[in-house]
C-alpha cells in the first residue's frame, strides 16, 4: 500500500488527541469504521486512513501557561483515496479539516507513486546559475517599484536603471497586470532593449521575470506573448490560484523559461501557531514539487519579518538534497530490508528572502542562506542616495565583501555605494 503523510499541531487545552487523531484518520478517509460490517471494514480496508504517532505537548507548569498543549499527530493517507495532483491531497488531508479547531498543517511526506507525477523546476538552481553563467555568488535581484500608472518610457528607463546596476534578475512588481500603458509584449521588448544597452555596461546576461498574473484560463497563453517577445523569465502569483496551476505553468513544454513564485497571499495561511498551512509546506515544499525555480518570502531581517526557523525551515525544503528523509514516505514496512529503492530526484528552487532588504543585511543572508540565494530588493535599491544604479551597485560591493571575507564598514572605505548605502540603512556583521 502507499501512503501520503499529514503531520498537524493540534491545539487544545483537554481534548484526548489519540482520539481526535482516530477521528481525523477516519473522518477523512472512509467517514465511519466501527459502525461497519465486518465484511465491508475488509473491503474498506485499504482506504483507511492510518495514525501513525501522536505526541503530546503538555504546557509546563513553571510556565504557567493554560493554552499551549498541544499535539503533533502523524497520519497516513491511502494513495487510493486520491488523484495525484495537489489540490486532491490537500483537499484530502485539510480540506474540512482547516475549518475544526486549532489545527495547522505542519508537514506533508509524498508516497514514491504520488512524487512521480511531479517534475519539480526546470530549471532550479543549477539551471538558473548555468544560464547566467554566475556559480561562485549569492546572485540579486531588483524589483520593480511605481509601475502602476506609469508608461512604457518610464519602466524602460527603470529597467535601464535596476540593470545597469549589475543585478543578475529584475522583477516585475507582482502588481503589475495587463494594462493598456505597459501590455505585457510592448513592456518585454522595452525592458530587454533596456537590458542590451546596460549590458555594454555590465557585461552581464539578465533574466527580467515578467508578471503573468491574469484571468486563469489565458496564463499560458499570456506566458508564451512574453515569451514570444523575449521574456526570459516569469513571475507569478501562485497562491492566488492553487499549486495545481504552477505546476501545469511549469511542464508545459512551450514555456522553456524559470519561474520565479511570488508568496502574496500566503499570509493569509502560514503565520497563525494554531491554524493555516506552516511556510515550509506552502512556500517550500509544495512551490518546488509543482515547479518554482525561484521562491521568494519574507525573511527574518527585513520590513515584513518571518521567524527565523521557519525561514530555515523553507530553506531546506527548496535547497535539500535529503529528499529521502524530508520529502518521501515509502511505508511503514519500508525499513525492513528488501531491495534499495531508487532514489527520488529533485532540482532544487533557490530562495529568495525579501521583503526590506537593504545591502547592510546580505552578511545576515549568507550567514543563514550561504551561497545558493538570491538577494532581493526593491527600495533598498531603488531609495539609494545616488539612484537605483548605485543601488544595485552598492549591493554587488556587499556581496563581493562577503564573498572576499571583508566586513562591509571595511569594504566601504573604498567603495561609496556601499558607503551611502550603510549610512542610510546601517549595517550587520
Ligand atoms: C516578500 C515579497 C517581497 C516583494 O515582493 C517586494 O516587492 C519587496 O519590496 P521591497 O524590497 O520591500 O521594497
Amino acid at each position: 500500500m502507499s501512503y501520503c503523510v499529514a503531520t498537524y499541531r493540534c491545539h487544545d487545552e483537554k481534548a484526548d488527541f489519540h482520539k481526535k487523531a482516530q477521528s481525523i484518520a477516519i473522518g477523512l478517509t472512509v467517514g465511519s469504521w466501527t459502525e461497519l460490517p465486518a465484511a465491508k471494514q475488509k473491503q474498506m480496508e485499504k482506504h483507511l486512513g492510518v495514525v501513525l504517532s501522536v505526541e503530546v505537548h503538555e504546557p509546563s507548569e513553571t510556565a504557567g501557561a493554560s493554552g499551549d498543549r498541544y499535539a503533533d499527530i502523524r497520519i497516513a493517507y491511502p494513495d487510493i483515496n486520491f488523484s495525484r495532483d495537489i489540490p486532491a491531497l490537500l483537499v484530502t488531508v485539510f480540506g474540512k479539516l482547516s475549518m475544526d479547531g486549532k489545527i495547522k498543517l505542519i508537514d506533508l511526506q509524498f508516497s514514491p507513486a504520488f512524487l512521480s507525477g511531479f517534475a519539480g523546476p526546470k530549471f532550479g538552481i543549477r539551471g538558473v546559475r548555468d544560464w547566467l553563467g554566475v556559480h561562485d555568488r549569492p546572485l540579486l535581484m531588483s524589483i520593480f517599484k511605481s509601475v502602476v500608472g506609469h508608461d512604457l518610457d518610464e519602466l524602460g528607463e527603470q529597467f535601464y536603471g535596476q540593470a545597469a546596476g549589475g543585478v543578475d534578475l529584475i522583477k516585475d512588481d507582482e502588481i503589475l497586470f495587463e494594462n493598456p500603458l505597459t501590455p505585457i509584449e510592448k513592456r518585454v521588448e522595452t525592458c530587454m532593449k533596456a537590458a542590451g544597452r546596460a549590458k555594454q555596461r555590465t557585461g552581464q546576461k539578465l533574466l527580467y521575470a515578467v508578471n503573468v498574473t491574469g484571468p486563469a484560463s489565458k496564463l499560458a497563453e499570456q506566458a508564451k506573448k512574453a515569451i514570444d517577445a523575449g521574456a526570459n523569465a516569469l513571475l507569478f502569483n501562485v497562491l492566488a490560484y492553487g499549486f495545481d496551476t504552477l505546476r501545469e505553468l511549469s511542464a508545459d513544454p512551450e514555456i522553456g523559461v524559470p519561474i520565479a513564485a511570488h508568496p502574496a497571499l500566503s499570509g493569509a495561511m502560514y503565520p497563525s501557531p494554531h491554524y493555516g498551512i506552516a511556510a515550509s509546506v506552502l512556500l517550500g515544499k509544495l512551490m518546488r514539487l509543482c515547479g518554482a525555480d525561484l521562491v521568494l518570502f519574507p525573511s527574518p531581517y527585513g520590513s515584513v519579518v518571518m521567524p527565523k526557523e521557519e525561514n530555515m525551515a523553507i530553506r531546506r525544503a527548496l535547497v535539500t538534497d535529503r529528499l529521502e528523509d524530508d520529502y518521501v514516505y515509502r511505508g511503514p514496512d519500508a525499513s525492513e530490508g528488501g531491495e534499495t529503492p531508487a532514489p527520488f530526484a529533485l532540482r532544487e528552487s533557490f530562495p529568495v528572502p525579501s521583503a526590506g532588504i537593504h545591502p547592510g543585511l546580505v552578511p545576515w543572508i549568507v550567514r543563514d542562506f550561504g551561497v545558493d540565494v538570491v538577494v532581493n530588493a526593491g527600495g533598498g535599491i531603488h531609495g539609494h542616495p545616488q539612484g537605483t544604479a548605485a543601488g544595485g551597485q552598492a549591493f554587488r560591493q556587499a556581496i563581493d565583501a562577503v564573498m572576499g571575507g571583508r566586513t562591509l564598514a571595511d569594504y566601504a572605505e573604498t567603495h561609496p555605494e556601499l558607503a551611502d548605502a550603510i549610512r542610510l540603512w546601517g549595517a550587520k556583521q
